[in-house]
């Protein structure tokens, strides 16, 4: 592996790593693909302050002038969020985007493989990629899965995103020997909603157990990812059954208009927003701080015990 040659990472998050300091990697998909314009700017400059008011210091990733970045400038936060040529890159894209110089948002697989490239051991996002409903048919199955199974670092997510089939996603996470534990629940989140009907394999108690886990689970060689669910704060908490008609409303579109692969995830998400008046963004936005808030935390108890 010759690294050094793509990985550019930000002067303060190379000082950070180096001294052991607590540092949360965070994603640019949410920016450019999950994220409307202009709020998105808001968005990624906030959750930056989320992590340094927990203690920890945020490193957004994205693949730009055929670098790696990890850590963005204002002026690369603002690329990614005007999204203007800028790809959904996922791990099979990474490659073909650095060699050619196209300019890319890391999905959670790919935020995963930069993170570990750069020895950030956890990392924030929204909610995770998963198995589609109806996948049975379409084979449509994130590649974050496929990560959180390979790839050594944890994600702080509420959830799977509701509009997948959940219950097939945490199927999948077991078969691929990923740990799910609930953030101060018994309960899988349903990214909008505190509850999924499905259960955690485990209840974290607090920061410091979580952290426990991912040293201890990496220390035995257990390679692979590890699932932090963490809900929803419930005053931002959507109703579960009106998300699951405005969901299944998403979906009917999305097979009318034959939207398909990469597209799909986007599109739901646009679409859940509009069919919402925009209450299911502000619930997006609160979960993603949260979630932020949470990582940092874990960061800072991780950092803690590999002094
Ligand atoms: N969570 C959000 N909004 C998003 C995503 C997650 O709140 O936009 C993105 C993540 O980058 C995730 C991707 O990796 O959606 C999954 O896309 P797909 O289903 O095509 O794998
Ligand atoms: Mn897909």
């Amino acid at each position: 592996m010759n690294l050094k040659n793509y990985l550019s990472i930000a002067d303060e998050v190379a000082l950070a790593i180096k001294e052991g300091r607590p540092v949360v990697a965070l994603e640019s998909t949410i920016l450019s693909h999950g994220m409307p314009y202009p709020e998105n700017v808001e968005f990624a400059k906030n959750v930056e302050i989320v992590v340094r008011e927990a203690g920890a210091i945020p490193a957004t990733t994205a693949i730009i002038d055929g670098k790696l970045k990890v850590g963005l400038s204002a002026d690369e936060l603002q690329l990614m969020c005007k999204a203007e040529n800028i790809g959904k890159v996922s791990r099979r894209d990474v490659a073909t985007y650095i060699a050619t110089r196209k300019n890319g948002a890391t999905t959670v697989a790919t935020t995963m493989m930069i993170a570990e490239m750069a020895d950030i051991p956890i990392f924030a996002t929204g909610g995770i990629g998963g198995v589609h409903r109806g996948a049975q048919e379409t084979m449509d199955i994130s590649a974050d899965l496929q990560e959180l199974a390979h790839t050594n670092v944890a994600v702080v997510g509420a959830g799977c995103k509701s509009i997948l089939d959940i219950g097939l996603t945490l199927e999948y996470l077991e078969t691929m020997g990923v740990p799910v534990l609930g953030y101060r629940t018994d309960d899988f989140p349903a990214f909008y909603t505190v509850k999924s009907g499905f259960g955690v394999d485990f209840n974290l108690p607090d920061a410091a157990t979580a952290a426990k886990i991912m040293k201890t689970k990496w220390d035995l060689g257990l390679d692979g990812g590890i699932m932090i669910a963490n809900p929803i704060p419930e005053k931002y908490s959507l109703d579960f059954d009106e998300m699951e008609k405005v969901i299944n409303n998403a979906l009917k579109l999305a097979e009318e208009k034959g939207i398909k692969g990469k597209e799909t995830t986007p599109f739901l998400l646009a679409n859940i927003k509009d069919m919402t008046k925009g209450e299911s963004f502000a619930a997006n936005l609160q979960l993603a701080y949260n979630n932020a808030k949470v990582a940092a935390e874990i960061a800072v108890e991780y950092a803690k015990l590999n002094k």
